[in-house]
Formats: structure tokens, C-alpha cells, sequence
């Protein structure tokens, strides 16, 4: 067992904080990911908090601004699950810093991205029970933990558009899969927007700010940001480049790893692909030629609305080096870009191109060579 009660196979990019993704055979081939297996990412230390003295505050542009424990939470809110993805927004930038480095970046390969039956209550019933102002175009949340590399160091956070926080879907999650939320996912207590980029799915909230701007945190205003390839960020002003919020189109082999080594004949291809908020993945396609010719994948049903797909199909290798590549399309008929390069980021954000498998078969044990016959 690993750190924070994780599989010892984890790649762990830092203790501290805590940041680390499952080896992809893990993660492969199961809708919902094990608490041990799934990933983690953290700015900062963890906080462990003691539900039994956790409060939520709910202010901002409320009639009624609330004040509620964990048991309030729970008995005055009807509890709903939500079978959702969460990924990381530097999922696959190790394939960007390939391209051209991102100091100062966790080099997340393709694991950034777990997904978990999250139990809690609706973010719409505690907003509608302290009245939301219509008038309230955002929804901030603030976090307790405490980021030291901020200057000054404080807290995580960030916001979402009223309407998303209003959509039924984003929880306030006490529960993954049924078990009680862990402290290295947020416990007691985590937002859960399905959909958006991790980052904005906000663990160890304490306080929900009703407002007319989005939030002035750091990591809303200057980080999570797709800015333009000449930008530097030491020197860019908050504000600049998109904020990211919604997820986009993506999708990755999982197995084989990359770099094996494999005996020539037929062997499975799996992964996972994702679509962009209120799309769905329409068909995956795999490649075994580095993208010359592709066939379809066997895409297994999602575990639910804001979950991703699972894929899965055979090829045959013949020995030598070969290179497996793997797209999805979406229902626009939507599909990511062929290369990394023209999707290059100063924070390394949102890679979504094709996804490349580089392996080496060689002859099956007691095969014949193939040529003239020899003797
Ligand atoms: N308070 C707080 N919330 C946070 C973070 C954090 O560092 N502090 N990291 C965010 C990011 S970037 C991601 S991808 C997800 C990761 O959630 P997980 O650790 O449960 O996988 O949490 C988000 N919520
Ligand atoms: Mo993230």
C-alpha cells in the first residue's frame, strides 16, 4: 500500500503535494476506478478535516445566507449519486513537454483521469434553499487547504457559470464509491462538477460565494488558462488566455503500454475516451499502422451520462517496431487533432491529440522466419 492508501504501482510524480495517476493497466477495462486506484492531484497539502466540526458557509447574492454542518448537509438535502469522470486538465502533458519543455508542470501521462459514483447533494437545492439571486452570473467555491507557493499562500479555488452550478449534476459529495469521501479526495466534503476540468471540481469546500464575477482565486484567474504559445506566464496578467471549464473530446490506449515488447500475433487495445461536455463519444477508431488504416473499436455502454467510454479491440502485429494510434469522434462528428505540436501550451493544457502506442514485436517462440525455407 501507497501513500494516502493508494495501489504501490501508482506513478507517483510527488508526495508532497500529492500528485500521482495509476498505472494505465489499472485503470484499464473498469467503468468505475477503485478509491486505491484512483488518480490525485493537489497543490498543496492535504488538509484532514473532522466532519464532525466541518461547516459550509453559503453567501454572496443569496436572500439567505446558510450556515450548515455536515449533518445538515445530509439531513436537510435529498441525496443524489452521480456516476462522473474526473480529469485533470494536464492529463497527457507529458506528450506536450515532448514537444517543447513546460517547466515547473507535472508531466501527467494518460492517467490524469479516474472515475468514481460520487454521493452527496445537489449544489441546485442548497443554492435554491439560500435563494439565489438571479442576478448571480457565478458560483465561487473556497477550499481550506493552503497553497504554500502562492505569494501570499491561500487557499484553493474557483468558480463555475450560475447555470452550471444550477444544472442538477454538480454535487457537493460526501460519498465515492459509497464509501465516505476520503481525505486525499476532498473529505468530508468536495464539489463534483461532471464535465469540467478537475481543477474546478473544488475538495475540502468550506464557503460558496454567489457572485457577479467569476472567482478572483489564483487558480481561476492565472492558472488553468490556455494561453497562446508566445505567451510567457511568468509575466502574463491574470485574466489572460481562456479559462478553461469544459472538458474537451479526448481519448487514450491504456494497454498495451507504451514501450512493451510483444510476441508478433493478435493482441487487445484498450482505453477510455471522453466527450466534450453534452456530447457523446460516437466511435472510436484504432489504428495499428501509426494511422494509415484504421478499424473501429468495441465501445462498452458509459456508466452514465457524465462518465467516460471504455474501448476495446484486437490487432494483429507482425514483429518489428509498430505504432498504435487511437482516435474518437463524437456526436457532431467532432474528432481530435493528429499531433500534439499544434496544440502546444505555455501551461501545457488539454492535449488531445491522437494517442500513440510505440511497441516492438518479435517472432513468436518456434516460429518459422519467414523468406525461403531454409535445409
Ligand atoms: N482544494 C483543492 N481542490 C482541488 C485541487 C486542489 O489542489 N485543492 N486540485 C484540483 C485538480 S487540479 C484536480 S484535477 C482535482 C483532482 O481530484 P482528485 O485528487 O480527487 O483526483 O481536484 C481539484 N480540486
Ligand atoms: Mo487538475
Amino acid at each position: 500500500m501507497g501513500a494516502w492508501n493508494k495501489r504501490d504501482d501508482m506513478l507517483v510524480h510527488s508526495l508532497e503535494p500529492y500528485n500521482a495517476e495509476p498505472a494505465p493497466a489499472a485503470v484499464a477495462g473498469q467503468p468505475i476506478t477503485p478509491l486505491d486506484t484512483f488518480y490525485s492531484r493537489n497543490h498543496g497539502a492535504i488538509p484532514v478535516l473532522d466532519p464532525a466540526t466541518w461547516h459550509l458557509a453559503v453567501d454572496g447574492l443569496v436572500d439567505h445566507p446558510l450556515q450548515l454542518s455536515l449533518t445538515d448537509l445530509r439531513n436537510r438535502f435529498e441525496q443524489h449519486t452521480v456516476t462522473a469522470t474526473l480529469l485533470c486538465a494536464g492529463n497527457r502533458r507529458a506528450e506536450l513537454m515532448a514537444v517543447r519543455d513546460i517547466p515547473g508542470q507535472t508531466p501527467w501521462r494518460s492517467a490524469a483521469i479516474s472515475t468514481a459514483r460520487w454521493t452527496g447533494a445537489r449544489l441546485r437545492d442548497v443554492l435554491d434553499a439560500a435563494g439565489l439571486h438571479p442576478d448571480a452570473r457565478h458560483v465561487a467555491f473556497t477550499a481550506a487547504d493552503l497553497i504554500t507557493t502562492l505569494d501570499p499562500p491561500g487557499p484553493f479555488g474557483g468558480s463555475i457559470p450560475a447555470g452550471k452550478a444550477t444544472a442538477g449534476e454538480v454535487l457537493l459529495a460526501w460519498q465515492m464509491n459509497d464509501d465516505p469521501l476520503p481525505a486525499v479526495h476532498g473529505g468530508p466534503v468536495r464539489v463534483v462538477v461532471p464535465g469540467y476540468i478537475g481543477a474546478r471540481s473544488i475538495k475540502w469546500v468550506h464557503r460558496i460565494t454567489a457572485q457577479q464575477q467569476p472567482s478572483g482565486n489564483h487558480f481561476q484567474t492565472a492558472d488553468y488558462r490556455l494561453l497562446p504559445p508566445d505567451a510567457d506566464p511568468g509575466t502574463t496578467p491574470p485574466g489572460d488566455g481562456l479559462s478553461l471549464g469544459a472538458a474537451a473530446l479526448n481519448a487514450a490506449i491504456l494497454t498495451p503500454a507504451d514501450g512493451t515488447a510483444l510476441t508478433a500475433g493478435t493482441h487487445t487495445v484498450s482505453g477510455y475516451a471522453i466527450p466534450g461536455e453534452h456530447r457523446r463519444i460516437a466511435r472510436v477508431d484504432v489504428s495499428a499502422d501509426a494511422g494509415r488504416t484504421w478499424q473501429q473499436a468495441v465501445t462498452d455502454p458509459a456508466p452514465g451520462p457524465w462518465a467516460w467510454t471504455l474501448w476495446h479491440t484486437t490487432v494483429d502485429l507482425p514483429p518489428g517496431p509498430a505504432e498504435i494510434a487511437a482516435r474518437a469522434w463524437d456526436d457532431a462528428a467532432t474528432t481530435q487533432p493528429e499531433r500534439p505540436e499544434p496544440l502546444w501550451n505555455p501551461l501545457g493544457y488539454l492535449n488531445t491529440a491522437w494517442s500513440r502506442v510505440h511497441l516492438h514485436t518479435h517472432p513468436a517462440r518456434g516460429s518459422r522466419p519467414a523468406g525461403p525455407g531454409r535445409g
